[in-house]
């Protein structure tokens, strides 16, 4: 097929931009469990687009409300006036997620999102007469958007290097690592409860008067899916009501059934007092992210802010009519597919199949929890990240779409995918690990 255009003028995100141009990865259309690339192959979706498409792609039903809502509403402000599917939809969420997470507050991305809990964790500390807490708490390794708050409380150091001082106030407690250990666990892995403790380091060194927060994800994605060590997540839920802080979890890729669950707190039993969403809340078909908060934050802003607007924050497009459509058809399509469970049981058949490629070439751990899995590859000495980059090239080629980040290969297909979905995502893998020298 020709291209009407050149590929220069697009500056791509996260990518190898003069690499990508030479031999560009071009999909065209998707459907289900595949996308389309440019010369007419079929290509197996084993990251749900980006985390992002849990219904698989192309579902009519999500479509149909898109262009319903679209001839309907095409836009309407979201500063002092509201729209129904916007206020439906905030109810949708808010019955899913967790007891006590009750009010939804719309952003447009994971990034917006977690900015937003941050700031609203700020803002409920004021509001209650405690506005020396401010300092703001992440996680090394953490990936919380490309937002300057997403990077200041994340923990991947080339996310944030080449930016400047970043947020001022911030401090990180210890990933959860321990390949020593722990290596080719399956779930959760055994050891590192303790870790949750570096949060008392911190409360030790800065005082609990001055922390705002705390924001993990409860299973690391981005960094190369670290599931959480048993027990860790209620440990640091402990802490932090132990000393007033906020736990914040960010959900933007566990939200909307990954685990087998609505969210990674119902699944692991945490619940935290405010919770950041994206990606899957629209199946991925159109941008939309959402601070769900508790509550106590909610009432104490409403009772205490001394404003008529209780919140100095909010984006154009919050609540967008065309996203909440999609939303709303999506929560239709989990619940009506009861989709979540479906994950639920092919995590099972999905960390049977992972964990077997244990004694290949090159591979130095396994990690799985729900629907989402990571192979490590050894760096190749002095190339860190080489062989994983090359393992998503050759297996483009032989139709399989592959995240990377670094040398660890993540998958977290979409929801929808069936055991021998599962079978040919790891079968094109095995072959692609066993051609990397
Ligand atoms: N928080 C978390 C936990 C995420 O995983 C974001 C925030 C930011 O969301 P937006 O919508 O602003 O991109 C994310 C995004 C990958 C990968 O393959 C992960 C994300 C995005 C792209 C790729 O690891 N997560």
């Amino acid at each position: 097929m020709k291209r009407l255009n050149d590929l220069e003028s697009y500056w791509m995100p996260f990518t190898a931009n003069r690499d990508f141009k030479k031999d560009p990865r071009m999909v065209v259309s998707a459907d289900g469990m595949y996308y389309k690339s440019e010369t007419g192959k079929d290509i197996l979706d084993s990251a749900a687009g980006l985390w992002c498409v849990n219904a698989g792609h192309n579902r009519p039903e999500i479509t149909a409300a898109i262009s319903q809502q679209a001839s309907t509403l095409d836009y309407a402000p979201s500063f002092q006036y509201g729209h129904p599917k916007a206020f439906e939809l905030a109810s949708r969420v808010a019955d899913l997620f967790p007891k006590g997470l009750d009010h939804v507050f719309f952003t447009n991305s994971g990034s917006e999102a977690v900015d937003s809990t941050l700031k609203i964790a700020l803002a409920y500390h004021r509001a209650r007469g405690k506005g020396t807490k401010t300092r703001l708490i992440g996680r090394e390794r953490g990936y919380h958007g490309v937002g300057f708050g997403g990077i200041s409380v994340g923990g991947m150091p080339r996310n944030r290097q080449y930016f400047g001082t970043l947020l001022s106030g911030v401090d990180h407690i210890s990933h959860t690592h321990l390949p020593e250990k722990n290596k080719f666990s399956k779930g959760s892995p055994e050891h590192g409860e303790y870790l949750a403790d570096t949060l008392e380091n911190i409360v030790a060194l800065h005082d609990a008067s001055t922390i705002a927060s705390v924001i993990v994800e409860p299973i690391a994605g981005s960094t190369g899916v670290l599931p959480p060590p048993v027990n860790y997540l209620k440990r640091l839920r402990e802490i932090c009501d132990k000393h007033d802080i906020l736990l914040i979890f960010d959900e933007v890729i566990t939200g909307f059934g990954r685990l087998g669950k609505a969210t990674a707190s119902e699944y692991f039993g945490v619940t935290p007092d405010i919770i950041s969403c994206a990606k899957a809340i629209t199946n991925g078909i159109i941008p939309m992210g959402a601070a769900v908060v508790s509550k106590k934050i909610y009432d104490t802003m409403m009772d205490e802010a001394d404003m008529p607007i209780e919140l100095f924050h909010g984006y154009t497009y919050s609540g967008h009519p065309i996203a909440s459509a999609a939303g709303l058809a999506a929560l239709d399509i989990y619940r009506d597919e009861d989709l979540f469970t479906k994950a639920g049981k092919t995590a099972k058949y999905l960390e049977n199949v992972v964990h077997q490629l244990k004694n290949d070439k090159n591979v130095i751990d396994i990690r799985n929890l729900g629907l989402v899995a990571a192979i490590e590859i050894a760096p190749r000495p002095g190339e860190v990240g080489a062989r994983g980059y090359e393992a998503m090239k050759k297996a483009w080629h032989k139709g399989l779409m592959l995240r990377v980040t670094g040398d660890t290969l993540a998958f977290s297909p979409p929801l929808i995918a069936e055991n021998h979905d599962i079978d040919k995502i790891f079968e094109i893998v095995q072959d692609v690990i066993r051609e990397l020298d």
